[in-house]
């Protein structure tokens, strides 16, 4: 497994990040993943045939993230708008090895977490628009994008808010003895939140279901992670007792290979894992933010985009092998595009919620269960196939 991995309990977590020194792992480093290897497919045990589709998909939330920004700049898409371009890595491998019951719960920089859990690219992409189509039924935008059906529960604007969330649904399904696990993105800026904190320690104690990724850019809008931690992000769990790692997710494979590992070990009763994975955004931290600003220094985001591209690498290392060819990528990319477009004309054609849809959704109600919170026996909201 292309990582580093921490001994379960503070010592070793400790121990294991101040030995591997601050940087164990650097996002797009050949010799910290499957890139570096002799055969990346062999090292990750993702066949090339399977490692084209997760291209595919990558191509796939690049241009969609690329319509995204068109339709923001020409006023389609209001409010904020976080976009994942450079983070495509981090949604293929963490995701694809889930399987379908398996919940996934993220911040607000998660469109393409939604389209890798399941949600259509036209729900995705209507719900931007603000459209009754939309995943959301237009009412929730860019950072609330929600599917019960998806087992993709949101979408959450508040840093760190999503984590102790993720805690109780875990709670759920381990109180239900379902054979599922949750998967909860957050930012680097979320592990400095009290909230994060009460949720290790409950999902510790619970022994939860739950992986707690953290999309480690460096940054959290303006500022440094080291500008605001003096400790390293790997121990952040460490007091609470939970095997942490950390993996490169600027390398598709290596992730997938870890999270594949990692949720079998959660889904058998291995208890929470937290996992850093480095990774860099190649856009500003919104539609409103400038792509490098004053805050990282131009050469690094250059740097980045030249050498550490997730969709670059894994190109790269399919033609390397022969399992990739210009015209079978150009084909990969027409596809990508087409289906991107499609959401576009999706969304466009799309009606706006009427002035009822105020109304809707507001108040919680008893269902047929007598329960007033929905519990899995009710029915699914509306608008959250
Ligand atoms: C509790 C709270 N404080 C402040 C903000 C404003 N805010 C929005 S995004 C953000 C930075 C978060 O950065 P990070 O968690 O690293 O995620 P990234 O944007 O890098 O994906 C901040 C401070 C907020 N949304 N919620
Ligand atoms: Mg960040």
């Amino acid at each position: 497994m292309a990582d580093t991995k921490t001994k379960k309990g503070k010592a070793g977590a400790v121990d294991s990040a101040k030995s591997k020194g601050k940087d164990a792992v650097e996002p797009g480093r050949a010799e910290n993943g499957a890139r570096g290897a002799k055969d990346p497919f062999k090292a990750s045990g993702v066949p090339p045939e399977q490692a084209l589709d997760i291209l595919q998909d990558m191509l796939l939330y690049r241009r969609f993230e690329e319509r995204v920004e068109e339709a923001y700049a020409i006023g389609k898409i209001g409010g904020f708008c976080h976009i994942h371009i450079g983070q495509e890595g981090v949604a293929a491998g963490t995701i694809q090895p889930l399987v379908e019951d398996d919940y996934v719960i993220s911040a607000y920089r998660e469109h393409t977490q939604a389209i890798a859990k399941g949600v259509e690219p036209n729900a995705v992409m209507a719900e931007l628009f603000g459209r009754v189509d939309g995943a959301s039924g237009g009412k929730g935008g860019s950072m609330h994008i929600f599917s019960a059906a998806r087992r993709f529960m949101g979408g959450h604007g508040i840093v760190g808010g999503q984590v102790p969330l993720a805690a109780g649904i875990a709670w759920k399904v381990k109180y239900r003895k379902e054979p599922n696990v949750v998967l909860c993105f957050m930012g680097d800026a979320a592990v400095n939140q009290g909230g994060f904190h009460e949720a290790m320690n409950m999902a510790a104690v619970w022994e939860l279901p739950a992986i707690f990724v953290v999309e480690n850019n460096k940054y959290g809008m303006g500022t440094a992670f080291d500008r605001v931690s003096t400790t390293d992000m790997i121990t952040k769990a460490a007091p609470y007792g939970i095997e942490a790692s950390t993996v490169n997710g600027q390398d598709v494979l290596a992730t997938y290979a870890h999270f594949r590992d990692l949720a079998e070990e959660v889904r058998n009763g291995g208890g929470p894992r937290f996992v850093d994975v480095k990774c860099y955004r190649f856009r500003g931290h919104s539609m409103s933010d400038p792509v490098s600003g004053t805050y990282r220094p131009t050469e690094e985001l250059e740097e980045m985009k030249e050498g550490a591209d997730p969709i670059a690498v894994l190109r790269g290392q399919l033609m390397d092998a022969g399992h990739l060819d210009k015209e079978a990528l150009e084909a990969m990319d027409v596809e990508a595009r087409r289906i991107s477009q499609e959401a576009v004309d999706f969304a466009d054609a799309s009606p706006q919620p009427g002035p009822e849809a105020l109304y809707a959704h507001v108040w919680a109600e008893i269902n047929e269960n007598g329960r007033l919170f929905f519990d899995g026996r009710g029915q699914a909201p509306e608008g959250g196939g």
